[in-house]
């Protein structure tokens, strides 16, 4: 029997910060697990070096379900980022050895293809209107057939979700970035803007936008019913997740169907959403909800209550991750869409083989496993550099919701 010989922790910069996992077998097989928590990234890289490496030497990497098991619940504490995200790195790296092993894509394993491609929405955004809708024409004319639309909201000092420059990257500063917010200038605004982008491209389209956690539940009730009219797929993060109960009172005042979940990392925190129907779209992600294992279950629970998936995938994922949850959406039953920012070319030096993006789809790789290489040569070239996300202060100084 195979066993696990080595686990190497990995940290590099090219454009983002990535943690990165690599399993190896006795027999020569490796796996790859994305371990990036952004802006917590070292917190993760010392659970998996201290604490979990040392528990994996000599185990079966076949063992998934029961290495996924005695990590979580051998460790006394439970769920949490930090902790879901390292679990998660080790249970990718074994499907992705278990796909090598057995000379199939990963999506083979979990049960093959239900559609022929995973939708996928990409980001536009603008620092005024007329720039955000020169963004979504650009966008359409790529093919897209889902788009999340943004606008600097105007008078505030670099307002978030907003690109800089070609390149949209959310985290680019070595200490957070300071940003003004106001409830009030949004929701007088955001609307608006929103409302413009269907009047001059139509309703052919799928149309999201994301709140960012930024309202209280009755803020984002009225909001959601203002923007009735545009026909959102989805309002994301409308308030901050971790309170479950609040969106029962959005859910009484509004048809605008609702996405929460990117920063959530297990079922458990997820329970109430799903179970009482308070959701439309579940965003947990295979990186930072315990990985394939872990993720399917959460999914598999959302298909009972008529939620469906809409997984995180900002830059902060690594390749690794989009390939992981490819394979997961291209073969559960509830799929919904499938968020797509891309990477830098500097990223994909480092991780060679990511999904392709075709007609606004991502489609999975045939190699055996992810189809995802790491390139020591190349990841040397960007030591950790590390950058953070903006914090969002109200107009009287204090430290508004995130
Ligand atoms: O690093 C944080 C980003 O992943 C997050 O801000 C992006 O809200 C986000 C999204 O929906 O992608
Ligand atoms: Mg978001």
């Amino acid at each position: 029997m195979a066993t696990i010989e080595r686990v190497e922790v990995l940290v590099t910069s090219p454009g983002r910060n990535f943690v990165t996992v690599r399993v190896t077998t006795s027999d020569g097989v490796t796996g790859l697990g994305d371990a990036t928590l952004n802006g917590r990234e070292l917190a993760v890289a010392s659970y998996l070096r201290d604490h979990l490496v040392p528990l994996l030497i000599g185990r079966d990497p076949a063992r998934i379900e029961d290495t996924w098991q005695y990590l979580y619940k051998g460790a006394y504490w439970r769920r949490g980022p930090v902790t879901m995200t390292a679990i998660a790195a080790i249970d990718v790296a074994l499907w992705d050895i278990k796909g090598k092993q057995a000379g199939l894509p990963v999506y083979q394993l979990l049960g093959g293809r239900s559609r022929d491609g995973v939708l996928v929405y990409c980001h536009a955004s603008g620092g005024s209107v007329d720039e955000l809708l020169d963004d979504v024409a650009a966008y359409t004319e790529k093919g897209f057939k889902a788009i999340r639309a943004q606008a600097a909201v105007p008078g505030l000092s670099g307002s978030y979700g907003v690109r800089k420059g070609t390149f949209y990257e959310p985290a680019s500063t070595a200490l957070p970035d300071e940003q003004a917010w106001s409830t009030e200038a949004y929701l007088d605004f955001a609307p608006g803007y929103l409302g413009k982008v269907r009047e001059k491209f139509g309703f052919g389209f799928h149309l999201l936008h994301d709140v960012h956690h930024r309202l209280t539940p009755i803020e984002a009730a009225r909001f959601g019913r203002s923007v009735e009219d545009v026909r959102l797929f989805w309002m994301e993060d409308p308030t901050p997740a971790e309170n479950q109960e609040a969106f029962r009172l959005i859910r009484q005042h509004t048809t605008t169907p609702i996405a929460t979940g990117e920063v959530l990392n297990s079922i458990w925190d997820v329970q109430t959403l799903i179970t009482e129907q308070l959701i439309d779209y579940v965003r947990t992600t295979v990186v930072h909800a315990g990985g394939i294992t872990h993720l399917r279950r959460i999914f598999d629970l959302a298909a009972l209550y008529h939620v469906r998936t809409g997984s995180h995938g900002a830059t902060d994922l690594s390749p690794v991750t989009t390939a992981a949850a490819v394979a997961v959406d291209i073969s559960v039953p509830n799929f919904g869409i499938q968020e797509h920012m891309g990477h830098t070319p500097e990223t994909y030096e480092v991780f060679r083989g990511t999904p392709r993006l075709e007609d606004g789809m991502l489609l999975p790789s045939e190699e055996p496993g992810l189809g995802i290489e790491y390139d020591d040569e190349a990841a040397a070239r960007f030591p950790y550099d590390p950058k953070y996300l903006p914090v969002a202060r109200r107009l009287d100084g204090s430290v508004h919701d995130w």
